[in-house]
């Protein structure tokens, strides 16, 4: 039965999604809130994490307290929730870092002169990753100085003996006490394996020793995997610079050829984006009747070509489907994560195609055209002269393009913020010194469909620039910070008047655009910078973070990282740890013995953000700041 105006509004604050739910539904799309509800009731021992399938001796679910309090194994309730915890955190962060390694494999390739497809187009972006990490580039080509940094990172990945070389941007008193817990990350291929391992049957039930480890592998993601991300696609495809661009499904074009590439790496995104602007192929798209064409970006991808490239983004997670129901999309290029098999359905209700590029990520139904180093330029041609065919099959009868796009700006990588600071961090650290900007907060993550599309995200912004309280934003919750216009200068009349004077000062938005969800390295370093320019540890800082509407394992990932780094992580969807009391309340307070933060749940953004500034003024009275 087709939902009603109201019901409709229950699942998306934002106009487009709106408008297109009940065009979907009218077109037989059957979209993730269909799907979500069609699995109604969950599993409740998989949601409280009480149900373990790590051999075959089960499946076991446990009911504490009752004749079914252990697994056939003999594990309890306590075990079996940190062991499922733990593989959580390590698959999200093997996905983060797996990523990584692409850029790396790609660096390396372009080192040994093996591609030219790829090229450095920031030498001295280069230079300065190699000397932080102790590579000597004196009279070095530029080429050997990739070489050089590219073995290095490939030792971190796994091998290397000791801890992985970006740790050394953490202030010296943190790296003690993760010396002392045993969590200093070596390389992520190592945790996860040793992640794997230990929740093997058999091997670790100590739910404290668990989670120690599941902090460890998280910070081998989030200072290793997703940091060498972040800083070799900087180094690859150009560190960001502010940049305007728009935002929303306004930003598909009627009249022109519109391509959507979806996933997270900008491998495949920027030879997609090289291949749209080449001149012949825009002649071509002419001769096929459109007037040209339009490359949009979907989730993290779509960050990576906005932050760099000033690409417009169609929408974040739950809009994919929602993009295809606009009828004009002729091809969505994809390679990995958060890439919902649901869209084949969809595209099926129209001309659209979706097409696979990367070995790890095939979909039955999906053309898959692979992507490598080396054919990355010929493969991406192909593609834009398939959507150029696809075209000619649009159904013009079945188009809707629901909304007028919103303008956003992009582009704050930590040297861009550094730049409109003149240079140094000094004008920050005075304005969180005399209180005109109180703390920052990282707004991180996905949607899910638990939670209305975009709410949290927009109101907990709100609230948090309200009270002074500088927004960073990545992933999704980047996505639904632009659509709502917080990304613009203007929006510095919703802040209150310490930060609004701030942004008016260096003409930027309240709420910055930091990246993509691998570029929440770029926080963490900056955490980093401006503790060790304090001279005391992250957790002292007057910082907060949060993952209002999350669903993924890397979100697990990322939240822990935060959390084991110092900061104090508010999270909008409880994770499957309930079902131990001993689990949960080590994350929600337990930690902060350990290691000076824990985090938070809350639905209510509202609360949450009440949650947000309590800690922040906590902070501030700790360091003697007003408050
Ligand atoms: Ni990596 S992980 S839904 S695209 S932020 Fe978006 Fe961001 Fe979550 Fe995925």
């Amino acid at each position: 039965m087709a939902r009603s105006q109201e019901e409709i509004e229950e699942l998306s604050i934002c106009k487009d999604a709106q408008i297109m739910i009940e065009k979907a539904e009218k077109d037989g799309v059957v979209t993730v809130w269909d799907r979500f509800k069609a699995q109604q009731p969950q599993c409740t021992f998989c949601k409280q994490g009480l149900s373990c399938r790590n051999c075959s001796m089960g499946p076991c679910r446990i009911v504490p307290g009752k004749a079914r309090s252990l697994g056939v194994c003999g594990a309890n309730a306590d075990t079996i929730v940190a062991r499922n915890f733990g593989r959580g955190v390590a698959a999200g962060a093997a996905a983060h870092s797996d990523h990584g390694r692409d850029l790396l494999e790609t660096l390396d390739a372009v080192a040994n002169s093996e591609t030219q497809s790829y090229e450095i187009r920031d030498v001295d972006k280069l230079l300065r990753i190699a000397k932080e990490l102790g590579i000597n580039t004196e009279g070095k080509e530029t080429l050997q100085v990739a070489k050089d940094l590219s073995s290095t990172l490939f030792d971190e990945f796994g091998i290397k003996k000791g801890n992985i070389g970006f740790t050394m941007r953490v202030p010296e008193v943190r790296r003690k006490l993760w010396e002392s817990l045993t969590i200093s990350p070596r390389g992520v291929d190592r945790e996860v394996v040793e992640m794997m391992h230990r929740t093997h049957m058999g091997v670790d039930q100590d739910p404290v020793s668990l989670l120690l480890h599941a902090a460890r592998v998280s910070l081998s993601d989030g200072w290793g995997g997703s940091m060498v991300a972040t800083e070799l696609s900087d180094i690859l495809f150009g560190t960001p610079k502010p940049v305007e661009s728009k935002v929303n499904l306004g930003v598909l074009k009627e009249d022109e050829i519109n391509i959507l590439v979806h996933g997270h790496s900008p491998i495949v995104s920027e030879a997609v984006l090289t291949a749209v602007r080449d001149k012949n192929n825009i002649e071509r798209a002419r001769a096929a009747g459109a007037k040209g064409i339009n490359l949009a970006g979907l989730c993290c991808t779509g960050n990576e070509l906005l932050m760099r490239q000033g690409i417009p983004m169609a929408g974040n997670h739950l809009m994919t489907e929602l993009a295809i129901a606009t009828g004009v999309v002729e091809l969505v290029i994809v390679d990995y994560q958060c890439i919902m098999p649901g869209l084949i359905p969809a595209m099926n209700c129209y001309h659209t195609k979706m097409v696979t590029t990367s070995p790890k990520a095939k979909f039955p139904g999906a053309e898959h055209v692979e992507f490598s180093v080396k054919n990355a330029r010929t493969q991406a041609q192909k593609l834009v002269e398939m959507a150029i065919e696809l075209y000619k099959k649009r159904d013009k009868n079945r188009v809707l393009i629901p909304v007028e796009p919103v303008s956003m700006m992009s582009g704050f990588s930590n040297e861009a913020i550094l730049e409109a600071l003149g240079g140094s961090l000094a004008p920050l650290l005075d304005a969180i010194k005399s209180g005109k900007i109180r703390g920052v907060a990282g707004l991180v993550g996905c949607n899910n469909p638990r939670r209305k599309h975009d709410y949290c995200h927009v109101t907990l912004t709100k609230e948090l620039i309200k009270n002074d309280i500088l927004v960073l934003g990545t992933g999704c919750s980047a996505v639904a910070m632009g659509k709502a216009g917080l990304y613009m200068p203007e929006a510095a009349s919703l802040a209150g008047t310490g930060l609004s004077s701030v942004c008016k000062a260096l003409n930027i938005p309240p709420a910055l655009h930091v990246g993509s969800c691998v570029d929440n390295s770029r926080i963490l370093h900056l955490c980093g910078l401006v503790a060790k320019e304090l001279g005391v540890d992250i957790s002292d800082l007057p910082v907060a973070g949060s993952a209002p509407e999350w669903y993924s394992e890397k979100a697990l990932s990322i939240g822990l990282y935060f959390v084991a780094s110092g900061v104090y992580t508010v999270l909008g969807v409880t994770p499957n740890i309930t079902g131990s009391k001993l689990v949960t309340d080590l994350a929600l307070n337990g930690l902060t013995n350990v290691v000076g933060a824990c985090f938070a749940v809350d639905t209510d953004p509202h609360k949450m953000a009440e949650l947000m500034i309590n800690h922040i003024n906590k902070k501030r009275k700790k360091l003697n700041l007003p408050v």
